[in-house]
């Protein structure tokens, strides 16, 4: 079994990304543990908007505090994000995540297949464009 907390795992090399990027990850769950899935406790900035396109990963996220949006780039539509919402990725989709300002938002990701850690700096498509939150 596998118990972990949060508190732990933060500024550690499982928590990646900064307030200049617009997005912190504390990575719960990698490849290496051996589930078939990663799971990540996220923090979309104050502010920030991010283009995404996880090409060779579904991802599923569960908005657990905060408001924002997300832009389906194929579709043109664009979805309102709050607590309690959860958006799917079943389609490789890409995507603009923007948090609003005053706010930030807090969500835990799954991907399938899982996140190795190694993609830290290869990221597989998030690419900011703006972000009003950097100092
Ligand atoms: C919102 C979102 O796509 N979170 C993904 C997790 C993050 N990109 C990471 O841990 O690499």
């Amino acid at each position: 079994m596998i118990v972990r907390k949060l508190e732990d795992l933060v500024g550690t090399d499982k928590e990646v990304g900064g307030k200049d990027l617009g997005w912190t990850s504390r990575r719960l769950l990698l490849k290496n543990d051996g589930m078939g899935y990663s799971v990540h406790d996220t923090v979309i900035h104050e502010g920030a908007e991010l283009q995404m396109h996880y090409a060779n990963h579904l991802e599923s996220v569960y908005l657990i505090e905060g408001k924002g949006e997300i832009e389906d780039l194929d579709s043109g539509e664009t979805h309102a994000l709050e607590k309690d919402t959860i958006y799917a990725l079943d389609r490789n989709d890409k995507h603009i995540l923007r948090a609003n300002q005053g706010t930030h938002m807090r969500m835990v990701c799954v991907f399938n297949p899982p996140v190795t850690g190694e993609e830290v700096h290869d990221e597989t498509g998030a690419y900011p464009l703006v972000d009003d939150s950097a100092a």
